[in-house]
């Protein structure tokens, strides 16, 4: 047996409680487990001998990381009965947050600090001359996501359970995620990404927690007499979704939730007629076709590719999904399916498990025999959706012929609901334009279905993800059916956990905090607010000063091990790290450095302060323009670092196979953010959060979450630039060329001029970004090029003055609590899904 086979058979051989969040007798007596190191230490040799064989002389490393999560994990298991129980017990309201994408990273690090075991593992583990730190590092990342959306949804699962909410999460388990990065020759190569390789300690398997999925076939009518005619899809090919548990351990054990994630698999894992008659790859087939749903995450988080695998996996998790909340439900509820709104709230994260709405319809219709206008009631009330991007390209439509041929019941559904919403639009009198825009099917591009659509109409609550957003929404793709239905587009500004980008990601920071105002900001972060009256206390500041520049020797240390590339850690970090995009404005960033550059070697008279530009990120595989800036992020990289004449005062470094734990030790360590995007165009941004929340200072736009980090931060802290979202706007409608611009600013014309003419590689590798500036400027980087560079200066001005710029990050630090996302994830719970937090 695989390594990997061996470790879940084991998983759900052990200690797993018997069904996760579903527990029908009272509680188990936990264990009643000692948390000093004395006992540590001991359950760890017990796990390192009995449940890995080996002894303390013999054991490597991951061997010891092993016993260590076994030992972590028994505790959690104890906490996670313990709060399936009481679930049962409170019937409180269940928040079931289905997302294609949990991008969770490490776990041993995060249960080891809610779980307060911190100094006792420590302890324990030097007893035997293991450093925990070192552990924790050969943890792979658990990296289910693509990026900002992704880790929202690791941030949203570990507040709920923080705040002592009922939540489930449900996605894919994905055997290979997010590709992993690596530089060659300046470029991006992808690599496939293999987290499961050793096994996967943190999971239980749960065999008995699996649904038929159906794909294609037939969908016909029974009538019976004195019935109404029923339709039964009868499908094609049927694949077994398997439920595969994570506890997901909230702030000091209190309560432990669920990650549910759905694989794959085949109802006959052999076909033995095939078998038997000698084909033996024939018999195999439907089992890797089965298998192959849920093989691997897609790596774009724009541009639809539109393959028929991402609709499958798209409705694979949706429907295993919703049968298993159904299935709960009807049996805690005494099988009235009536009451499923007061019970259970479904956040659709995105549009990506819109196809929900559909198949909700058809599980209570076809299968429960609920009346269409009851079953089309609870839906509503069930569902809400969280829009997460404007940009068009990414909002998902799929073609009416592909959805037919592979979802026939949920087409015709769809088809039904759309008659109804056309209906309700002509009574109240919308035009034919207008009902046009609100149709569930797209015509005007080869029939097809507009996923963010349907889950508009699915759904009594629609979020964006910051105030600007949020507007925008109303204005923008939601417009009409704003019109139509205005109390439902409500904004939840996005949020992060305090646990893993602070606490976790910081320790120095959150000794110091602790030392100059007591520990209570741990349990309640908005209590961080009292250092700010210590951002003028000299004393203080010079000691979160020094805290900053142990995180940038830390991260100066990974730099030089993994680039061969010397920086000096007392210098700027001014770091932007995300995935690359155009909106992004990652090549403004550059533009700059570049120009920089020119000038510190035009003027060596002028007082330049010593920078270190970090960037890291991943390009979809099939962006060109995107993995172009990557290019020129290397080969600028290359040319400044090799030039003599600049050595003290800049450095390039673009850190590669960005990831969560690489942003855990970035974040910590940067002394200036970039948010920078093209206004309009970020919905929210995160990172943003976590930058100013470690004590960096932002230079940003106007755009996501930056308008309201500013409210809260005040202008003298953070650092705005650029046009507004309405100028971008009117801008673009005019179609202004970025020529007259370039023309005028001469720092500008020449770093776009180093950039074509071959400074950086080859003459006209760049042309294709270069030339877009001069042609439209649709990302406004000519545009706002000349505020930028002004804004940098300024910035210059103040990092001599590092009184002043330890005030500010003081300040960014103490100014940050409200954008934690227990504050966010309390906000859904009033708003959205009434359900009661603390239970
Ligand atoms: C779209 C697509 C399109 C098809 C291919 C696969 C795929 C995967 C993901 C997406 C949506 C990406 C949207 C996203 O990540 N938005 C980010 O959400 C963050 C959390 O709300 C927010 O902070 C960022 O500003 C926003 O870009």
């Amino acid at each position: 047996m695989s390594s990997a086979a061996e470790k879940s058979r084991r998983n759900s051989e052990t200690a797993a409680p018997e069904d996760a969040g579903d527990v029908a007798v009272a509680a188990p007596k936990p264990t009643p487990r000692r948390n000093d190191s004395a006992s540590l230490a001991k359950e760890i040799a017990e796990k390192l001998t009995y449940a890995i064989g080996k002894d303390p002389a013999t054991a490597r490393r991951h061997d010891w990381l092993e016993a260590v999560t076994l030992a972590v994990r028994d505790r959690i298991v104890d906490h996670w009965l313990a709060s399936n129980s009481r679930n049962v017990q409170s019937g409180a309201k269940r928040v079931c947050y289905l997302s294609m994408e949990f991008l969770i990273g490490r776990l041993l690090r995060d249960a080891i600090i809610n779980l307060g075991l911190s100094e006792a593992v420590r302890d324990a583990l030097s007893a035997y001359d293991v450093d925990i730190d070192l552990l924790e590092t050969l943890e792979p990342d658990a990296a289910l996501g693509n990026g900002g959306l992704g880790r929202l949804a690791a941030c949203f699962a570990e507040s709920m359970a923080s705040v002592g909410i009922q939540g489930f999460g449900y996605g894919i388990r994905y055997v290979h995620g997010f590709f992993r990065q690596e530089i060659v020759g300046g470029e991006q190569v992808e690599l496939p990404e293999n987290w499961l390789a050793h096994g996967n300690p943190w999971e239980f398997e749960r065999r008995e927690r699996s649904f038929e999925i159906g794909f294609g076939g037939k969908v016909t009518t029974i009538e019976e007499a004195g019935k109404p005619p029923r339709q039964v899809w009868r499908p094609a090919e049927r694949i077994l979704a398997v439920a595969y548990d994570t506890p997901v351990v909230g702030w000091k054990g209190t309560r432990v939730n669920t990650l549910r994630l759905w694989s794959a698999q085949a109802l006959d894992p052999i076909l033995l007629d095939a078998f038997n008659s000698g084909d033996h790859i024939g018999a195999l087939l439907e089992a890797n076709r089965a298998q192959s749903i849920t093989q691997v995450l897609y790596p774009a988080d724009s541009h639809l590719a539109g393959q028929e695998l991402r609709l499958r996996q798209e409705f694979f998790f949706s429907s295993a999904s919703l049968q298993d909340i159904i299935r709960h439900h009807l049996k805690r509820n005494g099988g009235d399916l009536s009451t499923l709104p007061d019970k259970v709230s479904i956040q659709l994260n995105d549009t990506h498990p819109a196809v929900s709405v559909a198949e909700m319809m058809r599980l209570l219709v076809d299968v429960h025999g609920l009346g269409w206008d009851e079953s089309w009631d609870i839906t509503k009330r069930v569902f809400s959706y969280t829009n997460h991007t404007l940009l068009p390209e990414a909002l998902e439509t799929w073609p009416v012929n592909l959805f037919e041929r592979l979802l026939p019941r949920q087409m015709q559904i769809i088809y039904a609901i759309n008659a109804q919403i056309i209906r309700e639009a002509t009574q109240k009198g919308l035009d034919g334009a207008k009902v046009s825009a609100i149709s569930l099917i797209d015509e005007g591009s080869g029939r097809r279905v507009r996923m963010g659509s349907l889950a508009f109409v699915g759904s009594h609550a629609i979020n964006g993800v910051s105030a600007l957003h949020t507007e925008l929404m109303k204005k923008t793709v939601f417009n009409q059916f704003h019109e139509l239905y205005p109390e439902r587009i409500q904004n939840k500004t996005n949020g992060v956990t305090p646990r893993r980008w602070l606490l976790e990601c910081n320790p120095g920071l959150t000794d110091l905090v602790t030392e100059a105002i007591g520990p209570g900001f741990k349990d309640d972060i908005t209590k961080i607010s009292g250092i700010d009256k210590l951002a003028d206390d000299a004393g203080f500041r010079e000691k979160f000063m020094a805290v900053k520049l142990a995180n940038k020797q830390r991260l100066a240390k990974t730099i030089e091990e993994r680039l061969a590339i010397t920086v000096d850690p007392t210098a700027m970090f001014d770091v932007q790290v995300k995935r690359i995009h155009e909106y992004k404005r990652q090549f403004l960033n550059l533009v700059e450095t570049v120009a920089l550059y020119d000038q510190i070697r035009s003027h060596p008279e002028i007082a330049w302060q010593p920078r270190v530009k970090i960037f890291a990120g991943k390009a979809a595989p099939s962006y060109a323009n995107a993995k172009q800036i990557i290019h020129l992020a290397n080969d600028v990289a290359r040319v400044i670092n090799a030039d003599p004449s600049v050595q003290n005062l800049l450095k390039v470094v673009f850190l590669p196979n960005y990831n969560v734990s690489l942003a855990e030790l970035i974040m910590p360590a940067a002394d200036l953010s970039e948010q920078i995007s093209t206004a309009g165009l970020e919905a929210s941004g995160t990172g943003n959060m976590k930058f100013a929340l470690n004590g960096a200072l932002t230079i940003g736009t106007l755009d996501g979450a930056n308008v309201e980090m500013l409210e809260h931060i005040g202008e003298d802290n953070i650092f705005i630039f650029g046009l507004t979202a309405a100028e971008v706007a009117a801008r673009r409608a005019e179609g202004q060329s970025g020529r007259e611009i370039i023309d005028a600013s001469p720092i500008l014309k020449g770093a776009l001029d180093s950039i074509s003419h071959g400074v950086f590689g080859e003459p006209g590798r760049y042309n294709n970004l270069v030339d877009n500036l001069y042609g439209n400027d649709w990302w406004m980087i000519a545009a706002d090029f000349e505020a930028y560079w002004q804004t940098q200066r300024r910035l210059d001005a103040l990092w001599q003055d590092s009184d002043a710029w330890g005030t500010k990050a003081v300040r960014n630090t103490a100014r940050m609590a409200w954008f934690s996302s227990d504050r966010s994830i309390r906000e859904y719970a009033k708003d959205i899904w009434d359900a009661p937090t603390s239970v």
